[in-house]
């Protein structure tokens, strides 16, 4: 039987490496979402909205704000905007509102009330992370990018403004919708007023508190001489008071 010289070896095993070489290529191609490095970044996600800002239906909502690094300014209009459960298309129509300046910055209200204005998404940004996606009138991605959990009124921006998604962002107790960031610090500690250790200016719970053994009722409130709608034959209806249950250590 003729044997394979070592010069047909080598040059088999070269064409080898050369195909699965450009089978990985090719699966790069196919397979790898193509980000495209446009002007308009992410600049601040606010996915737990407790008690901070307003849209203009006086609603507290999740909110994300995006910046033109560009040296132009840009029409959202046909932008689209959602996360892994769906999403919506910025309309055309209103450009005044949907264009973002040059170095300007523009919040889009995560509510699904679309009929709020046309920068209202038909999605919301769930408080324990997702995966969210922005795509422009190209059809080129601009972001698809994976945001960890969050806390009420605790939110995610990037420092200084218009860096890269992940790249210098922090957490800042100061929400700043359509206004340039600001670093305000988190401060850990017991939060809960009931412990021993509460720390009245801590503002992330780090599970510390101590709660005394006692056990018993705290009276909150107490009616003895309930009256009448019009404050009339007070002593004729019922008493009445409001407690809680102290139950000890937690
Ligand atoms: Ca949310
Ligand atoms: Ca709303
Ligand atoms: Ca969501
Ligand atoms: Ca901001």
């Amino acid at each position: 039987m003729c044997q394979p010289s070592l010069v047909q070896n080598s040059w088999n095993s070269l064409k080898l490496i050369k195909l699965i070489i450009m089978r990985k290529y090719l699966y790069f191609l196919l397979f790898t979402p193509l980000i495209f490095c446009g002007q308009i970044q992410i600049n601040e996600i606010f996915a737990d909205n407790g008690n901070c800002c307003l849209d203009e239906a006086s609603e507290t909502e999740d909110y994300l704000e995006l910046i033109n690094i560009g040296p132009s300014p840009i029409d959202l209009a046909g932008y689209y905007f959602g996360d892994q459960d769906g999403g919506s298309v910025i309309p055309s129509g209103s450009p005044e509102l949907t264009t973002i300046s040059s170095g300007g910055l523009l919040l889009l209200w995560f509510d699904q009330d679309l009929e709020q204005g046309p920068l209202h998404v038909d999605a919301k940004l769930n408080n324990d992370g997702e995966t969210i996606l922005g795509i422009n009138n190209n059809g080129d991605t601009i972001f698809d990018i994976t945001y960890g959990p969050q806390s009420e009124d605790i939110t995610f921006a990037s420092f200084p403004d218009g860096e890269p998604y992940n790249s210098n962002w922090d957490f800042t107790m100061c929400p700043t919708p359509g206004n340039l960031n600001e670093s305000c610090p988190l401060e850990e500690g017991c939060t809960s007023p009931l412990a021993t250790n509460y720390n009245e200016t801590a503002t992330v719970e780090d599970g510390s508190c101590v709660f005394s053994d006692l056990q018993g009722l705290m009276i909150t409130e107490y009616s003895a001489a309930n009256c009448d709608e019009d404050g009339n034959y007070c002593g004729d209806y019922e008493d009445w008071l409001n407690y809680i249950i102290i139950k000890g250590l937690v």
